[in-house]
């Protein structure tokens, strides 16, 4: 059986990932549909050696679809997704607008793919940091529950889409000429710097990426007891973040234990040769579908503490390929129905 399938948000970073992602893990394409803004109007993508024209989104363009894969930002899912589920298709959302809502499975199928079984059309693909975090600490916290997690990021420029990235570019290219950084996508300019997520901040000082991060997880693994604190951090790299990520046990984990439990694990490739000092960098974790996890060591300030450094592909694990992995986990267990009922409108 194949499908017909809508990418809303296709000429973004993520959508052209998705693009190339349905295309090379060969994933059961009937008919597709590539949907963005009046701005992308006119404009054509390749798929499988086919130029496909790009269409504005409405109301239309949702008949006689199974599957829309989103990723053309919060408010347009917001506006969009109740539609496509009205129409009877399934959507999965690489936005943060459903992923809270307890009608709404959020999902990463290394750690908690049952989830998706329960699906009223709309399963939420999680943020990036917590997609790449959770893959790496969920099979640790399935054999010892983990007690508190203390994460800091580096994130690359492409979580805020592919503008920033060309951004970037631009100001290194500026600053290397001797010329001023132009921030215009950005708050502040990247080439050469770094700064705080930029992301709203609540009242307690974390901003949404933070809280994204302490929230998605718990739903996640499916419990409220983690204790959960996070330093997101913008860097000037392309496409890969990387996490330096604290955990705390009730009782002492064994470094070399942890490893070879991560050594087989799902979604991860262990990266360590302590001889050379060299572990997971993001221009090895670019294009990868892993996420490269190294410098396992016991946190010398607590005895059941655990240290660990990762870094993983934003657009690919972070994004598109986990909402790949979700469609495939559907079509497998033919959970690729339409929901009976809108609950979302
Ligand atoms: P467009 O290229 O026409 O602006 P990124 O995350 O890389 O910035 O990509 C965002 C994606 O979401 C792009 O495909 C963009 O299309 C699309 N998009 C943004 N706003 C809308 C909107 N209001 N309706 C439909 N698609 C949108
Ligand atoms: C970033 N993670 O790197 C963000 C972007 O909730 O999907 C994606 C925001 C989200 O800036």
């Amino acid at each position: 059986k194949s499908y017909r399938v809508a990418i809303l948000g296709a000429t973004g970073a993520v959508g052209t990932e998705l693009l190339e992602l349905l295309d090379c893990r060969n994933f059961p394409v009937a008919d597709l549909k590539l949907l963005a803004s009046e701005r992308s109007v006119g404009r054509s993508l390749c798929f499988k050696g086919e130029n496909l024209l790009v269409e504005s989104v409405n109301v239309r363009a949702f008949e006689n679809v199974d599957l829309v894969l989103a990723s053309a930002g919060g408010s347009t899912s917001q506006e969009w997704a109740s539609v496509a589920v009205e129409k009877g298709a399934v959507v999965i959302d690489n936005s943060s607008a459903f992923r809270m809502n307890p009608e709404v499975p959020l999902v990463v199928p290394e750690v908690n793919p049952l989830a998706a079984a329960n699906h009223k059309g709309i399963i939420a693909n999680p943020n990036c940091t917590t997609i790449l975090m959770t893959v790496a600490v969920w099979p640790l916290h399935k054999l010892r529950p983990i007690q508190r997690i203390v994460a800091s990021t580096y994130q690359s420029a492409s979580g805020a889409g592919a503008k920033a990235m060309a951004e970037v570019k631009t100001q290194a290219a500026a600053i290397l000429q001797g010329q001023s950084p132009v921030a215009e996508v950005l708050p502040y300019p990247l080439a050469f710097n770094l700064f705080p997520h930029n992301s709203p901040l609540n009242d307690a000082g974390y901003c949404e990426e933070e809280m994204k991060m302490v929230n998605e997880t718990r739903k996640i693994f499916g419990t409220q007891q983690i204790r959960i604190t996070a330093t997101c951090v913008r860097v000037p790299v392309l496409r890969a973040h990387s996490e330096a990520i604290n955990l705390e046990f009730e009782e002492p984990f064994d470094p070399d234990e942890a490893r070879e439990i991560l050594s087989h694990s799902p979604g991860v490739k262990l990266l360590e040769d302590w001889g050379t000092n060299h572990f997971p960098m993001p221009i090895e974790a670019t294009g990868r579908d892993e996420v490269l996890v190294g410098r396992i060591r016991q946190d010398i300030s607590h005895p059941c503490g655990l240290e660990l450094w990762l870094c993983g592909d934003q657009i690919r694990k972070g994004a598109a390929l986990n909402a790949v992995q979700i469609a495939e986990l559907l079509v497998e267990q033919n959970l690729l129905q339409p929901a009976t009922a809108c609950v979302f409108s």
